[in-house]
């Protein structure tokens, strides 16, 4: 796959607040096809989460935060588990997508999202600080229902992207699921859910036993 495209944000990795990023449109001449095949995050439960979340969120947030900030709900998360507005865990067990969504699931949480170039950069550093690099690993987006509509599965809206060059590449008309630190940028790539990685989960109120 050439990469003649410039990617949506590009970054070092010395991980200090010195980035180069440079933007770009996202390649709207690969190939479009649909997949009924795929399957997908339980959005509901997630919208049921956030709803509680939001409830709790009000509940918690100190008096007069609202007076034109967003409300700061406070965030607990169990050991091994990171705040970062919401909880994060990397788990380095390999598997498909869909595994690695059904086992997030069972904290009580999906793959993670990614909302912001910082949301971004904390996940690497979360990923190295689990494997001493910048392993290739699952995040919660695919594009499995409608090709090239990407969906995140906790239902957030994706608001945010930072493909590499070329991606997302649909590569054989098969890539419908997002991965995190690929290629030489580190960026996001779209690749086969049935590829087995590591992967990052995010909960807001983790259970502490994925049983
Ligand atoms: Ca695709
Ligand atoms: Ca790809």
């Amino acid at each position: 796959m050439s990469r003649s495209q410039t990617p949506v944000a590009r970054h070092t990795h010395t991980h200090t607040q010195t980035h180069t990023r440079t933007h770009t449109l996202r390649d709207s001449t690969e190939e479009k096809k649909n997949n009924s095949s795929c399957q997908f995050g339980d959005s509901p439960v997630a919208m049921a989460i956030w709803t509680v979340f939001l409830f709790l969120g009000v509940l918690l947030a100190p008096e007069g935060v609202t007076h034109g900030q967003p409300i700061q709900a406070l965030i607990i998360c169990p050991p091994q588990w990171s705040a970062f507005g919401r909880c994060f865990k990397f788990f380095k067990t390999e598997l498909m997508w869909t595994e690695a969504e059904t086992e997030c699931l069972k904290y009580g949480g999906n793959l993670a999202s990614v909302r912001s170039l910082r949301e971004h950069l904390l996940l690497q550093q979360l990923i190295k600080q689990a494997t001493g690099s910048f392993t290739r690993a699952w995040l919660g987006a695919s594009d499995c229902v409608t090709e090239g509509t990407w969906l995140w599965s906790d239902g957030s809206k994706m608001s945010f992207q930072n493909w590499g060059p070329t991606q997302p590449s649909n590569y054989l008309g098969k890539e419908n699921c997002l991965e995190i630190n690929y290629g030489d940028t580190y960026q996001w790539n779209d690749d086969a859910c049935n590829v087995r990685k590591p992967f990052v989960c995010e909960a807001l109120s983790p259970r502490l036993s994925s049983i």
